[in-house]
């Protein structure tokens, strides 16, 4: 489950400091060019020369006598800007000087300069706290940031997400040695939040036991497109329920789809619960009308409506849903969507919504899906709660949605 984004978010985390390090071991072409014996204005001048798109290492000679060159950035300044270490730990660590790993490296450049080297300043403050620069933290959101992207994370969620990170990580001060479980707790942070309103207020076993002492059968419409899963969810819930002690009854509504009614009717037969069937082409409403009667005269507690798999542009099958839904006057319905179907999920939702009230998601086949990302999305884009996973196809694989399901399963608390 969640493997596609556990797996990048991990390579993020991972190489944030073995990167940091990376950088303060081979100099990148600004530490190149701070190594040539040359003034202040020229030791500066990739970072200006990168902005102007010229190449440092053919424009640095003539540029260093361009005095114009001085102002634009001081070499004071840029510790201060990018400083990813306390005011007050770097003018300690000036009068410490401790020992640089790279020593060739340290004899060469003279020792403002160093401060340039975010990845040296991380080394020098080994035994301190940092403060992560704003431009590593950029380059962490934005690695993550794309990470949900190509995850099928919506460009608002993972947005949403990289600008909550940039807040909790600005300013914070790190113990230098556990910089990346740091980082991981404010990814699991920012997660948390951004999952948090996608749980639903209602439990549903909750609901159907208030039902329960009204007399009258709790009635859950599933619907959505062909395949996702809606008869096997259905016989995974009623496999819960039975295992609660609560009864059921199963309505074979696809009336549509060759062997819909025998593939119910097995997985009826296979779990112990009665199933109301018709023959195919029969009116699905009315099959869920006589599954309902059949719940009240048998003091059934839940019955469980199947419909045919539609899509949403067809319009003669969204007509019947809807009509099934007139009639059996669900207290709960349920869209099954696949989180193989990546962001087009929420479209699909929404167009359904247009004629049936949807209550909640039910995400099926996280267990094939290498990216799962759709399961941060559904609910903040479309406000509908995810109910349930589907997790195989067995009988117990149907998870209740917990947002700590997915966090844990995306970025374990031990990731880094
Ligand atoms: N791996 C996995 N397979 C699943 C899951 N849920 C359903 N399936 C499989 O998906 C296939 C389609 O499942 P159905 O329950 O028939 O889907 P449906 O939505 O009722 O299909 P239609 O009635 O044709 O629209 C079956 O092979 C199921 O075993 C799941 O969570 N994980
Ligand atoms: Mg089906």
């Amino acid at each position: 489950m969640f493997d596609g984004l556990r797996k990048k978010f991990a390579n993020v985390i991972k190489g944030f400091v073995k990167s940091e390090e990376a950088k303060a071991e081979q100099p990148e072409p600004e530490k190149q060019a701070v190594k040539e014996p040359a003034e202040h204005a020229a030791e500066v001048r990739p970072v200006a020369t990168k902005m102007s798109n010229e190449q440092p290492n053919d424009a640095a000679p003539e540029k260093k006598k361009e005095p114009e060159i001085m102002p634009i950035v001081k070499p004071e300044r840029i510790p201060d800007t990018h400083s990813n270490l306390s005011h007050e730990h770097v003018e300690e660590q000036r009068e410490q000087k401790p020992m640089a790993k790279n020593t060739d490296a340290k004899k060469e450049v003279n020792e403002p300069l160093i401060k340039l080297g975010v990845g040296t300043k991380i080394k020098r403050a080994i035994f301190s706290t940092v403060v992560l620069s704003a431009p590593e933290i950029s380059e962490l959101s934005e690695k993550l940031r794309i990470s949900m992207l190509e995850s099928d994370v919506s460009y608002e969620v993972a947005d949403g997400f990289v600008n909550d990170l940039n807040t909790r990580l600005a300013g914070k001060k790190i113990d230098s040695k556990r910089i990346n479980q740091a980082v991981t707790e404010s990814i699991r942070s920012s997660l948390s939040d951004s999952l948090a309103r996608s749980k639903a207020d209602f439990d549903v076993f909750e609901l159907i036991s208030k039902k329960q002492q009204t007399g009258e059968p709790f009635v859950i419409l599933f619907l959505g497109p062909n395949g996702t899963g809606k008869t096997t969810t259905i016989a995974k819930l009623a496999s819960k329920l039975k295992s609660s002690g609560i009864t059921c009854v199963l309505s074979a509504s696809d009336t549509f789809r060759a062997a819909a009614i025998e593939q119910i009717e097995h997985h009826a037969n296979k779990i112990g619960v009665p199933v109301i069937k018709g023959r195919y082409g029969a009116d699905p409403a009315s099959i869920a009308f006589d599954a309902i009667a059949y719940a009240k005269a048998h003091r059934a507690s839940v019955v469980l409506v199947d419909s045919a798999g539609r899509q949403e542009t067809n319009a003669n099958l969204i007509r019947e849903v809807e009509k099934m839904a007139r009639v059996s006057k669900p207290d709960l319905t349920v869209y099954v969507g696949e989180s193989t179907s990546g962001n087009a999920i929420t479209g699909q939702i929404k167009e359904f919504r247009k004629h049936v009230r949807v209550d909640g998601v039910i995400l099926t086949k996280l267990d094939c899906d290498a990216k799962g990302g759709n399961a941060l999305s559904i609910s903040h884009e479309t406000g509908i709660p995810i109910l349930f996973f589907g997790t195989g196809e067995s009988y117990d694989a149907l998870l209740s949605y917990d947002p700590s399901i997915i966090i844990d399963a995306i970025i374990p608390s031990n990731a880094s």
